[in-house]
């Protein structure tokens, strides 16, 4: 490709909203432009990445015998309505209305389509195992689209389907979008991490998420630092190695603390460290008021308490409803004497705690000497709080640490959610029907190339790994007045080119330096420049990774590059 006719705008400044590397370079190097927000045209160097991408993904779902299909970007709102899911998610999911009036979503994600497909296609146990998948846009309306494509409205997904007559057959197809995966990333030159996940709202058991390690990650892993545990910090359980807590002692007693509403003000006030305090949040769990009680230096965490409960509708209780409930502000709720209506839920660590603090249900008033394995007789004790860096990890293997993730990919067993909903059922071997069990397997496409970008860059811009760089070289003539240099550089573009490599021509009448400065923002592993030393058949070969230069003979270029390019990550 010659550089003089490729649509690929540079920009020379980081543009104001964008304050991610992936971000500011996607747009500088002319990868993509903002059409409106959170949604983005891809420019040839984009589009060129994701078709690199997507062939390494089709590749390895090919080779787990994945069929590959294309589903519909809207999709009948019947369907939706079918599985239940039409209200679950609110303005998230865009719906629209065709000429006739009829409801209609853009597929955020492609469950029920694909069951109505299979449902409507297969019958006998005979057909399955089977693996579906596409490579397509999905939408969803996110209110706050923010990191350019990481979290944009309108994204690139590679969304596939296991079928199976049995729950080992989903294990093994599990395990085989799992092995499909860490190929996937891996030759997308990503360092990332299998973490155990939470299934959330689809519901189904197992689940993982593919996550890159950036420090600009919105999902934070917690990994053991001697095992290889490694979970979202949504769900990474704590183990109940807790001693129980004394039940002597004298009786719990109220006491007035004046303005000490916050863990600090009552551990000021009373002397005591936040550890001998315990932390009261009211939640409202499927429309029932629910009290979860941690250490003061700990905090409740929302999704265990869902998973508890098995509902995502958990809802932290406003105001109005914590004064309803237990008659005080916020600051001064607790576990004592409340109603028989509020269900009391600690985590382990309140079971070991002696002579606790706690809030009396009364503005301004606390207990002291509180037992809580001795005042908390109804309470249910349980794993509901965020582990902390420094905890024990739960496999009973070193301790937890954290990291920051960009999750790129997700699997989930989905059972027979879908199949039953929508009636998608296959006849056993003794003709009856039993619902077909399945798996779903995401990739985010156009967030797999931002996190490349993420962990592929330096102050100059891109670096591309190999296997999905836009172009394998790029070759540069340095002084447009030069003919020398010209003619050398149309034959090493003839010459490199039939050798087999994709090669982007600079043969713009551009100074060197302009030319060198867009080289390393595209990114592209070697660069090639025909330079001074033209007329002696010498140019300058250098690997953008490492920055290192080779002045070469022309005449062993064929060979020194093959060579080369094997060394480029
Ligand atoms: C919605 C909206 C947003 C959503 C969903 C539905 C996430 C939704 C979960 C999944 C699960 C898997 C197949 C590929 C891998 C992920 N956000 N999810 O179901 F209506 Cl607005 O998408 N789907």
């Amino acid at each position: 490709m010659r550089q003089q006719w490729l649509f690929a705008p540079t920009l020379r400044d980081v543009p104001a909203d964008a304050d991610i590397a992936s971000h500011q370079l996607m747009l500088r190097a002319g990868l993509m432009r903002q059409t409106a927000a959170g949604i983005y045209s891809y420019l040839p160097l984009g589009a060129r990445v994701l078709e690199k991408i997507e062939t390494i993904v089709r590749e390895e779902m090919n080779a787990k015998e994945g069929q590959e299909l294309l589903m519909p970007a809207i999709q009948p709102a019947e369907l939706w309505e079918e599985s239940g899911r039409l209200e679950d998610y609110g303005p998230e999911l865009v719906r629209l209305n065709d000429r006739h009036g009829r409801d209609f979503v853009l597929g955020p994600t492609h469950e029920e389509v694909i069951t109505s497909l299979v449902r409507d296609g297969v019958s006998s146990y005979k057909k399955l195992p089977m693996n579906l998948y596409q490579i397509q846009t999905k939408y969803r309306d996110e209110r706050r689209p923010r990191f350019g494509v990481l979290r944009s409205r309108e994204f690139i997904m590679k969304d596939a389907y296991s079928f199976d007559a049995t729950k080992d057959g989903l294990d093994e197809n599990y395990n085989k979008m799992y092995e499909a995966y860490s190929h996937i990333f891996s030759r997308c030159g990503l360092d990332f991490r299998a973490v155990v996940a939470d299934s959330g709202a689809i519901g189904g058991t197992d689940t993982h998420e593919f996550m890159v390690l950036s420090d600009i990650g919105e999902d934070t892993i917690a990994y053991s630092d001697s095992s290889s545990y490694a979970a979202n910090l949504e769900i990474a359980e704590l183990p109940d190695l807790y001693e129980a807590g004394s039940t002597e002692g004298p009786a719990a007693e109220k006491i007035q603390t004046p303005n000490m509403k916050t863990i600090s003000e009552v551990s000021e006030g009373l002397s005591v460290t936040p550890d001998q305090i315990i932390k009261s949040v009211l939640f409202i769990v499927e429309g029932k008021p629910v009290l979860a009680l941690c250490r003061g230096d700990h905090d409740i965490n929302d999704v265990k308490i869902g998973n508890l409960f098995k509902t995502v509708q958990v809802e932290t209780a406003t105001e109005e409803e914590v004064r309803t409930y237990l008659a005080a502000s916020a600051g001064y709720i607790g576990p004592l004497g409340v109603s028989e209506e509020i269900e009391v839920v600690a985590d382990y660590a309140v079971r070991a705690m002696t002579d606790a603090v706690c809030g009396a249900n009364e503005d301004e008033t606390h207990y002291k000497q509180v037992q809580p394995n001795r005042d908390l007789p109804s309470a249910t004790f349980a794993d509901i709080r965020f582990v902390q860096e420094g905890d024990p990890s739960p496999d009973g293997k070193g301790v937890i640490q954290f990291a920051k993730g960009i999750e790129v990919g997700h699997v989930f067993k989905l059972g027979t959610k879908y199949s039953e909903a929508l009636g998608a059922q296959f006849l056993d071997e003794n003709g009856k029907a039993q619902p077909i069990i399945m798996g779903c397997y995401g990739i985010g496409i156009s967030r797999t190339l931002a996190a490349v970008i993420e962990q592929h860059h330096d102050e100059d811009g891109i670096i591309w790994p190999k296997s999905v760089a836009p172009f394998d070289l790029h070759l540069l003539t340095l002084n447009p007045k030069n003919e020398e240099q010209f003619e050398l550089g149309e034959q090493l573009y003839k010459e490199l080119t039939s050798q087999g490599y994709d090669v982007l021509f600079d043969d713009r009448k551009e100074r060197a330096g302009v030319k060198f400065k867009d080289a390393d923002l595209y990114g592209l592993p070697l660069r090639i420049a025909c330079g001074k030393r033209a007329n002696e058949n010498i140019v300058e070969v250098k690997v953008r990774r490492t920055g290192e230069v080779e002045e070469v003979d022309v005449s062993e270029l064929p060979q020194y590059l093959e060579k080369l390019y094997q060394t480029c990550m």
